[in-house]
Order: C-alpha cells, then structure tokens, then sequence
C-alpha cells in the first residue's frame, strides 16, 4: 500500500474533499501512477450529483496524465518512469474489443462506471481500514497517486506535455472520435455542433482537420461560440438569439445538415439535431441525459434516409486515437491550450461549478 492524497465524496450531492487514503500496490495487468493532471468532466459531476450508481465515498477522475511508478505481474507495455495517458479501461477480449471498439466492451459499465472496485469485486483504496469507491474507468485519477488498469494507460514520448494532454482521455476523444470514426464526413460536406463545451469543441477541432463545406457551431455562451471559430467553424448561432433550426436550413440552402452532433443530452436539442439533417444525414448522439430520458422523432422525417446514432467515448480505441491526438496537439493543429484551466485539488468544486456556468470549458487539475 502507498498512502496519497484523494478528492474524496462522501455521499451524493457532497462536494469532494480531500484525504489522506491507502491505494494498494498493483496487482497483476495494473500500474501505478504518478498523476500529474486530470481534467474533471460532467460524467464526473453526474456520478456525484447521484445520477449514476457508484460506490460513494469514492475517488472520481476519469481523464488524466502521469508518470508509471510501479507495475503489476504480466504488465508488459509500460514500465516505470514511462509517461502515460489515462482513459477508460475494457476486458479486451469480447467480441467488441476484439473488433476494435472497446468503448462497447461487454463489461463496460461495471468496469468503468458503476462498481467501484475490481472486476473481481476487491477494492483498490481505502481510508483507514474502510474501502472506498475506486477503479472508476479503470482508474479513479482525482488522486495523487491512481491505481490503474494496464488497458487505461497508453504511453506517450517523454517530451509529451502531460498537462495539457490530460483532457484527451475522455472528452477530446469523444469529440474527435464521434467525428472521426462515426460520421466520417464526406469531402464537402455541412456538419453542425450542439453545445460548444469541450466535447463540441473537440468534435469542431476533428471537423476542421476535414475538407468540410460549413462547421456550424450551437451554444448560449457567445466567448464559447467565439472560441468554436477561432478553433475551425465556419458559422456560430447563438440561441438565444436565432432560431436554430430555421437559420440552419437557411444556411444550407433549405437542404438541412449532413452530420449533427449533440453534445448537450438535452431532448429538445436532439430533436433539432434530428430535425435539421438533409435527407441521408447522420446525427451522433454523444450527450448523456438522465437515464429514461425519453425524445421523439418525426417519423415520416426519418424516410429520407436520416440516420441516428448513439457514441460512447467517440468508439475508438485509445492505444490508437490517443496518440494521433498527441501528434496532433505536437503540430499545433489540436489547440488544447484555449481549453483548459488549471486547479489545485482542493479546488475540484470550484473548478465544477466554473464549468456549468460556462466559464471554463476544460478545468484541469494540477497536481
Ligand atoms: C460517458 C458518457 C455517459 C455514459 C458513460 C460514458 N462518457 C464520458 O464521460
Ligand atoms: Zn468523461
């Protein structure tokens, strides 16, 4: 066991505080890392509010940066002193992760989200004698020291920027690869962003790597919207002063959107995002609402060839897309830099409610 630091909270609704706890030294296929970021996402803020089930007290931080201290037996691609990059962790060897897509691993909920502990069910950090709710996505990295999974790390060059690389795990990947690896959009094509928090802007950084036609950027905040063009869209609308779904058909010549992208869970949104697709159009739905959060669809609208799709974590694969994020970020084509803001652990509430009110897309915590 090595003692750390946590953000610890203690039951939903609670805010995270800090401690002292024990995380256990790596059992086989784990390692143990140095954390030298984490950026916080709303999954996190989810799982405190109580709107996912997880062992509380517990460890949150799912996105995140370090350096290797220790491996486990049969741990073969770290070893000490590498730098690493955490992101969620798979069984590697069901049907989907042997395809590829790990994101729909068949025991991704269990080991990611909702049980706290080891796929065996044993805990990986205490307080005092009394387990905590840990290995969430495989690692629980609001922490000084993280008890990861060997399939959440992937390595980076030791030259590799690891602060401002830590949001690559979950969000950047999750813009890039809904656009990347799903929509995939066609040379000339329109693509449209609901909500331009960090997972939009991921998405309308991957759409400007493409020979698009027109990025169109949607959100309430105008430094956001500003932020969307200066990273690649074409058009922003803010809502709270055109009418999204007309001004989009207008744009588009009354031919609607070729790929929308939801990021805000927000059922009325969706809606839009559905509605607003050119005949053959695609909408990627990324954002996650309260679990029955139910939406309609106009059916005779979805005759042209409209197509729907739900996105965990941009299905990629992060041994693969990570890297790619990191060359890009190495060229300055991935302006990660305009996004994040920097925190001391003890300051993960007020890095949350920065957040929601807009005023930080992508906090980071500095270790
Ligand atoms: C989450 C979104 C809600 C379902 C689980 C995965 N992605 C990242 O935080
Ligand atoms: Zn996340």
């Amino acid at each position: 066991m090595i003692t750390t630091t946590a953000a610890i909270v203690e039951e939903p609704g609670a805010p995270f505080t800090v401690h002292e706890v024990s995380v256990e030294d790596p059992r086989a296929g784990e390692v143990l890392v140095r954390m030298v970021a984490a950026g916080l996402c709303h999954t996190d803020l989810t799982v405190r509010a109580g709107g996912i089930p997880f062992r509380l007290p517990g460890i949150l931080g799912h996105e995140g940066a370090g350096v290797v201290e220790q491996v486990g037996t049969g741990v073969t691609k770290v070893k000490p002193g590498d730098k690493v990059l955490l992101s969620f962790t798979s069984c590697g060897h069901c049907v989907a992760c042997r395809d590829g897509h790990p994101a729909y691993c068949d025991t991704w909920l269990p080991s990611n989200l909702i049980s706290g502990a080891r796929d065996d069910g044993s805990p990986t950090v205490y307080r005092g004698r009394d387990p905590l709710g840990g290995h969430f996505f495989g690692q629980s990295s609001f922490a000084r020291h993280a008890l990861a999974d060997e399939r959440s790390v992937v390595r980076v060059d030791h030259d590799a920027p690891l602060e401002v690389l830590a949001p690559l795990g979950c969000g950047v990947q999750t813009g890039f690869g809904t656009v990347w690896n799903i929509l995939d959009p066609a040379p000339g094509s329109t693509l449209a962003v609901f909500g331009a928090g960090a997972v939009g802007l991921a998405a309308i950084m991957a759409a400007a790597q493409l020979p698009l036609k027109a990025i169109f950027a949607i959100d309430r905040v105008p430094d956001r919207l500003d932020l969307a063009t200066e990273l690649g869209a074409t058009h922003t609308l803010d809502v709270g002063w055109v009418d999204t779904a007309k001004t989009l058909m207008e744009l588009t010549g009354g031919r609607g959107v070729d790929y929308t992208v939801d990021t805000t869970g927000n059922p009325g949104v969706l809606r839009t995002a559905v509605d607003t697709l050119a005949a053959r159009g695609t909408c990627a739905i990324v954002g996650a609402p309260p679990g029955g959060t139910e939406v309609s669809l106009d059916v005779q609208g979805m005759l042209t060839g409209k197509k729907v799709v739900g996105v965990t974590l941009g299905d990629g694969e992060p041994e693969t897309l990570l890297p790619q994020l990191v060359d890009l970020h190495r060229r300055g084509r991935l302006p990660l830099e305009k996004l994040v803001r920097y925190y001391p652990l003890e300051a993960l509430d007020q890095a949350a409610q920065d957040m929601h009110q807009g005023t930080t897309i992508k906090p980071v915590v500095r270790f």
